[in-house]
């Protein structure tokens, strides 16, 4: 392995999930962390660790400075910003290599583009990527074109943010009546957001599946996908259960988007992991946004590939290139993850505080993914996710009966979780049967 010192710059399951991958490899590790969070596991694990500030993420894990001095002081020659945090950050990562570290994921003109949702879609479409009816473009200032092509759409459409994205900075229109001022408003909303009025229209799908593709490129044109997974089961835009592969996708639909998706990245000589989202409705697949980072819901795609992702991203920086073939990517099985959160089971906010008691479930096919342990105290300042409980099963039936077991099992006392929607969900006759819409899980919590 050609790296020998990676900076993980992140924190809680992914910090350590790409600690356990760096350990494989015989990769030391340098764990970054925030005062309060001296105490998270991967942090304990690590062969060096820097504090880099103080519990805000804006002055520790979004610091760019203390970042890469931290690098500079253990003399580190790589930096693995996770997910979340400055991942998907194209300043982030020119700063990095500017200062002479690998940053472990793509080059930053591609993070770019992709965070450019216009630009995305533009690069899609010319590499023969189904996208949504729409804009095909920036929405200009004239009222009558842009009725004009709304019109042509056919209502209800939408208007996004070209710098949202992950459900930032859209507005659905349902009548001509409401679309110029949907328009001004989006512009507005998205310049105070994300600091560009650039909006863009597509038709709006009622009904669709989340399905995303996930792909490795080795940044000089080959690249391979991994399959789809299916991350309907939503509430508000944060992905509760996802799974591999998608129920009703066909192995000839797989190996068509799949191809479309490898086009995509050798045209753009794309590096690192990688994922196509798409909308699926009716049996078509619309691309709307790329992801430039490694998902929180890659263990699924690795159950059912045996492609350890987080070690195929540390390889393809260390310019190993890529470990498989296309040909040598066989889906087997069947797998479901349940992200665990600490919050309130009414409300759904977070619910920081100490783990009091942990029972891991275990077991044929269970996988848990988690920092916590006996004693650790849940800060109050990050995410509430805590950990995912992944279940493998020959079948999607059997994958389901041990997920059931394993929340059965599974014991976190001294806050709250979200441990009992997910053996609701889990008993759910419509999710049991496969293939609920993004808009499922809100209509069954009465939202
Ligand atoms: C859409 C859509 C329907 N039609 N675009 C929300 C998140 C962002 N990634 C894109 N999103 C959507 N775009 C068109 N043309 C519906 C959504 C959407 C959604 C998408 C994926 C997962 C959950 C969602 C929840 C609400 C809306």
């Amino acid at each position: 392995m050609m790296l020998d010192k990676v900076v993980i710059a992140n924190r809680g399951e992914i910090a350590l999930r790409i600690l356990r991958a760096c350990r494989e490899l015989g990769v030391h590790t340098v764990a970054i962390h925030s005062e309060v969070d001296r105490n998270l596991k991967h942090v304990l694990l690590a062969d060096e660790t820097v504090c880099i500030g103080p519990a805000p993420s804006a002055r520790s894990y979004l610091n760019v400075p203390a970042i890469i001095s931290a690098a500079e002081v253990t003399q580190a020659d790589a930096i693995h910003p996770g997910y979340g945090f400055l991942s998907e950050n194209a300043e982030f990562a020119e700063q990095v290599e500017r200062s002479g570290y690998t940053f472990i994921g793509p080059r930053p003109d591609s993070i770019r583009t992709m965070g450019d949702k216009v630009a995305a879609i533009r690069t899609m479409r010319e590499a023969g990527v189904p996208c949504v009816p729409g804009s095909d473009g920036p929405l200009g200032e004239d009222d009558h074109t842009n009725l004009g092509l709304a019109r042509k759409i056919g209502y209800p459409i939408i208007i996004k943010a070209a710098a949202g994205g992950g459900g930032r900075g859209m507005r659905v229109v349902h009548s001509e009546g409401n679309l110029l001022n949907a328009i001004a408003l989006t512009r507005t909303e998205a310049q105070n957001a994300f600091g560009s009025d650039v909006v863009y229209m597509e038709k709006f799908l009622e009904t669709p599946r989340h399905i995303e593709f996930q792909v490795l490129g080795d940044g000089e044109g080959d690249a391979i996908h991994l399959g789809e997974r299916d991350c309907s089961m939503q509430r508000r835009h944060q992905k509760v259960v996802e799974e591999a592969p998608a129920p009703g996708i066909t192995p000839e639909q797989r190996a068509t988007m799949g191809a479309r998706c490898v086009e995509a990245c050798k045209r753009m000589k794309y590096r690192g992991a990688g994922t196509f989202e798409f909308l699926y409705q009716d049996g078509e697949f619309y691309f709307i946004e790329m992801n430039t980072r490694v998902q929180v819901e890659h263990p699924v795609t690795e159950m059912i590939t045996g492609v350890d992702i987080i070690k195929e991203q540390l390889r393809i920086a260390a310019g190993e290139g890529l470990s498989y073939t296309q040909d040598d990517i066989v889906i087997r099985g069947h797998a479901v993850e349940c992200r665990v959160n600490a919050e309130d089971a009414r409300t759904f906010l977070p619910s920081p505080g100490t783990i009091i008691q942990y029972h891991a479930p275990g077991g044929p096919g269970i996988r848990m993914d988690t920092h916590i342990y006996n004693g650790y105290p849940v800060p109050p300042h990050y995410d509430s996710m805590i950990g995912k409980l992944i279940a493998y099963g020959d079948t999607r039936t059997s994958a389901l009966a041990r997920m059931r077991g394993a929340l059965s099992e599974i014991v976190v006392e001294g806050i709250n979780t979200n441990v009992a929607l997910h053996r609701d969900i889990c008993a759910d006759a419509a999710f049991i049967a496969g293939g609920t819409d993004i808009h499922y899980l809100e209509k069954k919590l009465g939202l």
